[in-house]
């Protein structure tokens, strides 16, 4: 038996070493919670992948934080519960899958670390490498972006994801794919589109995209099913799949030809793999999204990503496209535009005590009898 003795939430800030601009907003701090886990046994850590905005989905930090300690914790403080039990025991809290994915990361690295097993080998995902992608953020100038994309295809990148906005699409797609004709490229919206768009879809239908990613309003699957029988170019979802349930859906109704997983929008690591499952059924390729996350989320990702029905390469870009310095050893992109998957016990990284504590902005630390506290910073 092995009780879940606490629970320690931490914001921590960390700066980006460039300002990340997508439809929705600007970044120039990465702003995350963090969970540290304590059971008899071992410690787990966990990222919840929310930020301080509720821009790209619903969840926001100080919501996170709320949820978490006032409402998940509590469940599951004191209780001898696994990984695969934990889905049960927060199931009276509807929603929130962000906050729910943190601390279920949390717990199944704790579990697995003391088991001295790594996640990726959990999951039944084989591959020791996997492929990686970025994702480049809406520029000030077309000038910025060719730089950027110019950058990151010199580090080795597999496939260069565009962010999009009305107004800033056709043009600046264009100039990319005219200055590299032969690269995976992609672009992502967002949800900042609407139907009667159409034409711009039509025109970037002409470029040669890998994909079109989240063109359109993120609880609309119909109209994405609409606007994909008008084009050749895949349309992937991201934000419109929020469980294996949406994913298997999209899929029917025609929505989407290529799902983009990530582990915090649909809940966890284990929905992700089903999310997985599903897409593979249906012969629909998958790849791993990305939330800027730090090593720990970082970590999860590309274990996730190595499941067999990711086919396509991922946001799981190097720790150093965000960070100057991670939280963690950084990940590091090989030449070849792949990075290893972490073999270690659990998530097999471990944040630097002192990086940790430099980051911190907010401590609360959480035990069943209600004692503990907050300590501010
Ligand atoms: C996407 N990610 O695929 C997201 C969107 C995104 C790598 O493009 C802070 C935290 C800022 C998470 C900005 C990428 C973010 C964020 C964009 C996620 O849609
Ligand atoms: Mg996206």
């Amino acid at each position: 038996m092995t009780r879940i003795r606490s629970v320690e939430l931490r914001l921590i800030a960390l700066p980006l070493v460039r300002p990340f601009r997508t439809s929705f907003g600007e970044d120039t701090t990465k702003d995350a919670i963090l969970l540290r886990l304590e059971t008899d046994d071992a410690e787990g850590w966990g990222e919840c992948v929310a930020g301080p905005e509720p821009g790209y989905s619903e969840e926001f930090n100080d919501e996170v934080w709320i949820t978490i300690r006032d409402h998940l914790a509590r469940r599951i403080l004191g209780a001898d519960l696994s990984s695969e039990e934990l889905g049960g025991a927060l199931a009276g809290v509807r929603g929130h899958p962000m906050a729910k994915a943190a601390v279920e990361m949390a717990l199944l690295d704790a579990e697995l670390r003391e088991a001295g097993r790594s996640l990726a080998e959990h999951l039944g995902a084989g591959r020791d490498r996997v492929a990686c992608g970025v994702s480049v953020g809406i520029t000030p100038t077309v000038e910025e972006l060719l730089e950027q994309v110019e950058g990151y295809l010199s580090e080795g990148y597999q496939r260069i994801k565009l962010k999009i906005e009305p107004g800033t699409d056709v043009e600046r797609v264009r100039a990319v794919r005219e200055a590299h004709p032969d690269i995976l490229l992609s672009v992502d919206a967002n949800a900042a589109y609407a139907l009667e768009d159409v034409e711009v879809f039509r025109a970037l239908d002409e470029l040669e995209l890998l994909m079109i990613e989240q063109p359109l309003f993120y609880e609309d699957l119909l109209q994405h099913a609409k606007l994909q029988r008008e084009l050749r170019t895949a349309i992937c979802l991201d934000e419109s799949i929020r469980s294996a349930a949406d994913g298997a859906a999209a899929i029917e109704l025609g929505a989407c030809r290529i799902v983009n997983i990530k582990q915090g929008r649909v809940g966890g690591i284990l929905e992700a793999r089903r999310v997985h499952d599903v897409a593979r059924a249906a012969g629909v390729p998958v790849w791993c999204g990305g939330m800027l996350e730090t090593g720990i989320g970082r970590a999860a990702n590309l274990a996730l990503a190595a499941l067999p029905g990711f086919t396509l390469p991922g946001d799981t870009s190097a720790s150093s496209r965000y960070f100057r310095q991670d939280l963690t050893d950084p990940f590091v992109l090989e030449p070849d535009g792949t990075m290893a998957v972490p073999t270690g016990p659990g998530l097999g990284v471990s944040p630097h005590a002192d990086r940790i504590e430099g980051a911190t902005v907010r401590l609360e630390r959480l035990e069943k009898n209600g004692l503990g506290g907050g300590i501010a910073s």
